[in-house]
């Protein structure tokens, strides 16, 4: 503890710093990650290259660790908060100089469930990497999830749900779009502590996400290859 409060962020060069953001955030020490994020962008760096070299490859490392066991959600959800007050400072910046947007992606847990730390993780970290996300939050029944993607027209329609009572609600959902003819406009993401890929399977979604760092991939993936399907139909190579 003596030798972290020894280090002073400002004397690091930029290398140094963004490794040391990197170990701040996997310990969630929220003001030093909005130290860095400031003395980035006071060093001429862009938003988006302080949301990428220093943020998102820092949450990349925690979410790997996450996955592998290694740290576990109260220390996760640390690192999330931290992760989020830098990306508080970033947000209206990368609104302003256009970062790339890597897609949209509708979230919301579904209905008559109310457990929403998994989904806000991986919302965090689906922004982190680049997407807009828009939280419906809690108990969404099929209204709110077909009214959300009319709204916002997203790439991706992600679930979330907790209870073996309610995971089955994701189906609902699903048929829904299937009977309104929409259900191959969107990605279809799933996740939640009891679900698993044949649950995904069988409820009709594109695929089951184990953890945020898998949602992230997969949207990644599923994105790329559905902008190549596309180019292919119209015949662009
Ligand atoms: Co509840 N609860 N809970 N609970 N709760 C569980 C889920 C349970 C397994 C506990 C247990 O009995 N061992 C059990 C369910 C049993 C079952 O269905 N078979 C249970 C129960 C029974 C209940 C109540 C019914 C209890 C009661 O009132 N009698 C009740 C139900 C309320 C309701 O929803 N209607 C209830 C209430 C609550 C609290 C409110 C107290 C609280 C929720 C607080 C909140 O979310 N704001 C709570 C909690 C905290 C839990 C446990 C302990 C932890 C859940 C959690 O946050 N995990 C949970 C036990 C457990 O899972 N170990 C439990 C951490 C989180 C990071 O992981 O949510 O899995 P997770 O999310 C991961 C992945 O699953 C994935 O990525 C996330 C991040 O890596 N993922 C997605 C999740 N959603 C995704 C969506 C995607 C992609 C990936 O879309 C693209």
């Amino acid at each position: 503890m003596a030798e972290e409060d020894d280090i002073v962020l400002s004397e690091l060069d930029d290398e140094e710093l963004v490794q040391q953001m990197h170990d701040d955030l996997y310990d969630g020490l929220k003001d030093e990650v909005e130290e860095g994020v400031n003395i980035l962008l006071g060093r001429g760096w862009t938003p988006y290259r302080v949301l990428t070299e220093a943020l998102v490859e820092g949450m990349r490392i925690v979410g790997v660790d996450f996955r592998d066991g290694i740290l576990f959600v109260p220390e996760v959800l640390m690192a999330a908060n931290s992760m989020k007050a830098g990306m508080i400072i970033l947000r209206p910046l990368l609104a302003e100089t256009g970062a790339p947007r890597m897609g949209k992606m509708v979230i919301g847990t579904v209905k008559g469930d109310i457990h929403d730390i998994g989904k806000n993780l991986v919302s965090m970290m689906m922004e982190g990497a680049g997407y807009e996300v828009i939280d419906i939050g809690i108990n969404n029944p099929v209204e709110n999830y077909l009214a959300a993607i009319e709204e916002h027209k997203p790439d991706i329609l992600g679930m979330s749900a907790l209870l073996t009572t309610t995971m089955p609600y994701m189906k609902v959902v699903i048929d829904t779009m299937k009977e309104k003819g929409i259900r191959d406009d969107y990605i279809v993401l799933v996740g939640g502590a009891p679900l698993n890929e044949a649950f995904a399977e069988s409820v009709g979604a594109d695929a089951y996400c184990r953890d945020a760092a898998v949602a992230v991939e997969t949207a990644k993936k599923m994105i790329a290859e559905r902008a190549g399907s596309n180019s292919a139909a119209m015949g662009i190579s």
